[in-house]
């Protein structure tokens, strides 16, 4: 038995699963989890000193890579100031002001612990700020795990094949609309059927929880237009995307302005860290400023802040990190697509650093699509990479994301693995 299989054997005694977030399972790839024990730049270890190349990054957040050492040096000297005081601190104002006089609509924004809570709070600042209750998401998007949002929702729920979660009350539900992603005339006919009902559409700029599935042309601008029409608060929500695909994220990556963005993952470097912000008069509704109630005990952790403020003025201070990493993912997946188009049983996708493999032969625009895809044979691919020294995402309906410590040399031998799996199993 190795260490992982020991160590999970217990963890599946004391955690449902043996996880502490579902997709780290494995459960539609088959085998144990590894075990990690360290990571450093492009690499991760297992407790059975495996090392792998990672092409998870944490799920995103580890876009210099691993273990940083301005990140870690920061939340080193961060912990001799002591760990969480429960009061306002000045490290909070400094990543406020970051963001702030980064992105040009943001306004305000308010630091939350996780990506599932900014959404959570963003959602609701949009309901309290229009005195309306129904939202619109769109099938296959994923936004973390509050109840309202687990309906027809992408990453561990789709591939749980979960499309709605057990223990959500419909109450929580019936106001949560679900449109086409890629399809502007469902969102048009949802906002003819309620034309005044309608709180919010919250979007992934960049669908990247069912696979990864770019905005066709024009899709984010209908979105734009139809929310500033009847009044809706445009949501972005850029856990993902936020300071990946440049510092402005999404927004800025496609010229179009959300009333309200999520962000998370990147802005705390590994640590945990979510936010919300946008428009002034819509934020001043948060208390305590304003009747929509929103706390959180570590909030704006200042160890945590000092990770994300850290990774965040890296990035702002050397553009060029973008220009490096946008490149080496058009490179990277178009070398990735040519791979599944000579198959013509798999679809490459991507959109700057991030990327996936469908196999499938239909081209994935959407939920319905990405679902075509054959996951057994998914499942054999990871474990084929897995067993050369490769970390995937444990599903295919996930992303790859890639790093600025990931090097060519390293990329090339990815896909000279996927070529060698294509060769024999496809
Ligand atoms: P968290 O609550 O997991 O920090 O963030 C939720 C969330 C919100 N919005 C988007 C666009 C997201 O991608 C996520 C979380 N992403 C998944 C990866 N697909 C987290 C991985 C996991 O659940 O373990």
């Amino acid at each position: 038995m190795t260490r992982s299989e020991a160590l999970f054997e217990r963890a599946c005694k004391v955690i449902p699963g043996g996880v502490n977030s579902p997709v780290r399972a494995f459960g539609s790839i088959g085998g144990t989890p590894r075990m990690i024990c360290s990571a450093d730049g492009a690499y991760m270890k297992d407790e059975d000193g495996n090392t792998y190349l990672d092409l998870v990054g944490s799920w995103g957040p580890m876009i210099l890579g691993h273990n940083h050492p301005a990140v870690r040096e920061a939340v080193i000297k961060a912990c001799e100031d002591g760990l969480s005081f429960g009061a306002a601190t000045g490290r909070e104002v400094e990543m406020a002001e970051l963001i702030c006089s980064s992105i040009p609509n943001i306004d305000m924004v308010r630091m939350v612990n996780s990506g599932t809570e900014a959404v959570m709070s963003a959602v609701r600042a949009a309901r309290g700020y229009t005195g309306r209750d129904k939202i619109i998401k769109f099938m296959g998007c994923y936004h973390g795990h509050a109840d309202a949002m687990l309906v027809q929702a992408g990453s561990g729920v789709m591939t749980a094949g979960i499309p709605d979660s057990a223990g959500v009350p419909k109450g929580c539900t019936q106001d949560t609309l679900s449109a086409v992603y890629n399809d502007a005339d469902s969102v048009k006919t949802l906002f003819e059927t309620f034309p005044d009902e309608i709180a919010a559409v919250i979007v992934e700029p960049v669908g990247a929880n069912m696979g990864v599935v770019p905005p066709k042309k024009g899709f984010l601008e209908s979105l734009r237009a139809l929310c500033t029409k009847y009044g809706t608060v445009l949501i972005f929500d850029e856990v993902i995307t936020g300071f990946r695909l440049g510092f402005t994220g999404a927004q800025g990556y496609f010229g179009v302005d959300a009333d309200l963005v999520t962000y998370g993952k990147i802005i705390g470097a590994g640590m945990p860290v979510g936010a919300y912000g946008g428009k002034r008069e819509i934020m001043k509704c948060v208390a305590p400023s304003g009747a929509v109630y929103q706390a959180g005990t570590l909030s704006g952790n200042p160890v945590a802040m000092a990770a994300g403020i850290a990774q965040l003025t890296i990035l702002k201070d050397h553009p060029e990190i973008y220009e490096r990493l946008n490149e080496k993912g058009d490179w990277f997946y178009g070398e990735v697509k040519k791979i599944a188009e000579e198959s013509s049983a798999a679809q490459g996708t991507s959109c700057g650093s991030l990327g996936c493999l469908f196999f499938t032969d239909v081209p994935v625009c959407n939920y319905a699509d990405a679902k075509t895809s054959d996951t057994s044979l998914y499942a054999k691919y990871f474990n084929h990479m897995l067993a050369n020294g490769i970390y995937l995402a444990p599903s295919q309906f996930e992303a790859m994301f890639l790093s600025d410590a990931h090097t060519k040399e390293e990329l090339e031998r990815v896909l000279d693995l996927m070529r060698e799996f294509f060769a024999c199993c496809i």
